[in-house]
């Protein structure tokens, strides 16, 4: 039987062809994928990466989100921004004791979670130790859960605050019982771009820096892109690079995360939400520049199950986790519910052709027996 390639656009044909040699696309071949009007094409160029990295596998985790703060110094700065507050007097604004954070992350934790991803604001007045406790409470109760906690813009304001280097901040961060870094703060490295929607926010060589840094110690991180408000075609490619870069040299990236910019009750709510073809244009331009990176996440608080379902088949193979209470997407007017159960996940796996398996962070397999849960080493 005869075979049809089903590209349509003859500007795909090269790099169809760098893609079967395994072979690593420029940065004019990024936009010319992102400016491609053949979309099916895009994404069946990145399937082929996805299948090649991770088989029919769609992965998932049982989380948990925990906002422990939104009070933030940089609440005038990031016009992207719902979430952040000047302080506790205005409204909206919250601060977790560390005992209510530990309530919180246990009561998940005793349902069968095996992570709590947590950020803040940048807090001006919280002392090194309320950080330390919520680590250390954790890892003394379930040291078995992995903590994903404070994004490359926490540890810095940390070293700032605290008169710490980074590499000390992230040593007793660790002692306390981090396992790794979540990706937010990265936001859109193109730096003209970057001063319109977050001047003043940490670099992109301090962001990249963080993390050099903790890979160093041998703490695994996640990168994200902020998409959909100002950022050029260009933009989004040269993000995609530098990661690229940074992954080349340090080698602790463990997955990528592309965030849909979400307008509502931001600065910038003038702004259109990204489209579902935005969506997974982003997905599979980044399956295809990031080769070095093994995972893509899609996450669907951002775009939707639907959309993050149909991401599985355009270069995504993880589709994030249980969760619960989400909380920067929403302030900034998601529709999303805030939880997902594994029933509806596995559900909207398997009907895109996918087999799910539970992980961890790191991509272990979880194994589960009644009440008790194992890894299965990756
Ligand atoms: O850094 C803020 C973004 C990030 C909005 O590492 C917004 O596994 C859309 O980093 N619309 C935090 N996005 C979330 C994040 C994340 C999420 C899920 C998994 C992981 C991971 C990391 O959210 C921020 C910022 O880039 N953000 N406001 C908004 N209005």
């Amino acid at each position: 039987m005869k075979k049809f390639l089903p590209i349509t656009d003859s500007n795909l044909y090269s790099i169809h062809d760098k893609v079967e040699a395994e072979e690593r696309l420029s940065f004019e071949e990024g936009v010319k994928l992102w400016e491609s009007p053949d979309i099916t094409g895009v994404g069946y160029l990145a399937n082929i990466v996805r299948e090649r990295q991770n088989g029919n596998f769609a992965y998932y985790n049982i989380n948990q989100h925990i906002d422990y703060s939104n009070v933030c110094i940089l609440h005038a700065r990031c016009h992207f921004c719902a979430f952040a507050r000047k302080d506790m007097k205005t409204e909206g604004a919250w601060e977790m004791s560390v005992d209510e954070f530990l309530d919180k992350a246990m009561y998940s934790i005793e349902h069968g979670c095996t992570e709590i991803h947590s950020v803040g604001g940048l807090h001006p007045k919280l002392p090194f130790e309320y950080y330390l406790d919520m680590l250390r409470g954790l890892k003394k109760r379930m040291p078995q859960v992995h903590l994903k906690f404070f994004t490359a813009v926490e540890i810095d304001h940390f070293a700032r605050i605290f008169k710490m280097s980074i590499k000390e901040v992230l040593i007793a961060l660790r002692e306390a019982g981090l396992d790794s870094l979540p990706g937010g703060g990265a936001e859109i490295f193109a730096e003209e771009t970057r001063d319109k929607i977050c001047p003043g926010k940490l670099s992109p060589e301090g962001w990249l820096d963080v993390h050099q840094q903790a890979h160093d110690l041998g703490i695994s991180t996640n990168a994200t892109m902020l998409y959909g408000h100002l950022e050029t075609n260009e933009d989004r490619v040269d993000h995609l690079i530098r990661l690229r870069e940074q992954q080349d040299k340090s080698g602790g990236f463990v997955t990528f995360i592309p965030l849909a910019f979400h307008p509502e009750n931001t600065r910038m709510d003038y702004l259109p939400s990204p489209s579902g073809i935005t969506d997974l244009r982003t997905i599979a331009l980044s399956r295809l520049m990031l080769d070095n990176f093994p995972h893509i996440k899609v996450y669907w608080i951002m775009t939707g199950l639907n959309v993050a379902q149909t991401a599985l088949s355009f270069g995504a193979d993880d589709i994030d986790g249980t969760v619960t209470e989400e909380k920067i997407t929403h302030m900034a007017g998601a529709t999303t519910p805030e939880i997902v159960s594994v029933d509806e996940i596995t559900r909207l796996i398997q009907e895109a052709g996918k087999v799910p398996v539970e992980r961890d962070t790191l991509y272990n397999e979880i194994i589960r027996e009644g009440n008790q849960w194992h890894r299965r080493a990756a």
